[in-house]
């Protein structure tokens, strides 16, 4: 499969509860296939990981795509913020990663990546949620958040840069899908936000972050020398 073999399909809406879960129920009641793309101006119960909230206002950049997947799904998550930071830097910003799947830009959360999947096992949903000309400094729900107008100081085109993240999603996915996330590495590793820092890792793993392992797993090596593999938790700077 290449990119040009995906067939996006474009479903707008004004107001959604969340992007993630019409994508979800479209896949189960059968009305969903690979290349649908629900977007909304604006979501009523947008999520995070974990139960959290996505809260954005008009202008930013809500979508969720239909994708196909293989098993084991590791990286996923990591393959698609490849894709949507790699856009985001052809608009001339400097975006980054976090690990396991937030965009950076200045030290800020630009976005996120909500990647799930349910019913048919061969079919899966990446949610992005990007803040893009919505303004989100000083909002109570989101202490750390930065948009594209507020780092460059006016508008973005975000049909052009909705456009570019989904080109990029169609090139990288195929990736991907063929060979899992280890081709993947290198880019995922040059765009690392935390390469470098000292960083916590859920309650008890404390070191370097060194990068991610050809499954997507962070890598942290404790003061001992030892480099031991994180699959899950949250990574917070020391
Ligand atoms: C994420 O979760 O970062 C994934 C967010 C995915 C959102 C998209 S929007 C389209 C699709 N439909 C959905 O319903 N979801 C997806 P997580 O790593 O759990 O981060 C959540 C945390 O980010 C919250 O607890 C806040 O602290 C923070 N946050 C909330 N809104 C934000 C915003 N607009 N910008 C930056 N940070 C925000």
């Amino acid at each position: 499969m290449n990119h040009a073999e995906i067939p996006w399909r474009l479903h707008r809406f004004a107001s959604l509860p969340s992007t993630n879960d019409v994508a979800l129920a479209a896949i189960e009641q059968g009305t969903g296939a690979v290349g649908d793309v629900y977007l909304a101006t604006q979501q009523t119960a947008g999520r995070g990981r974990r139960g959290r909230r996505w809260v954005a206002g008009p202008g930013a950049l809500l979508l969720s795509a239909i994708l196909p997947t293989q098993q084991p799904a590791e990286g996923a998550s990591l393959a698609a913020g490849i894709a949507v930071a790699e856009a985001i830097r052809a608009l001339g910003f400097p975006a980054r990663l976090k690990w396991p799947n937030d965009v950076y830009l200045a030290g800020r959360k630009l976005g996120g990546i909500l990647v799930e999947s349910r019913g048919r096992g061969n079919l899966i949903v990446v949610g992005i949620g990007l803040n893009v000309n919505n303004v989100v400094q000083g909002a109570p729900e989101a202490p750390n958040a930065i948009s594209l107008a507020e780092a460059g100081g006016r508008p973005v085109d975000g049909e052009a840069l909705r456009q570019r993240v989904l080109a990029e999603l169609g090139r990288v996915w195929p990736v991907w899908v063929a060979s899992g996330f280890a081709p993947l590495r290198p880019r995922w590793n040059a765009l690392d936000a935390a390469c470098g820092r000292w960083v916590r890792v859920g309650e008890s793993l404390e070191g370097l972050a060194v990068g991610v392992d050809e499954s997507g797993a962070l890598l942290v090596r404790l003061p001992s020398g030892e480099i031991r593999c994180a699959r899950a938790g949250e990574v917070t700077y020391v």
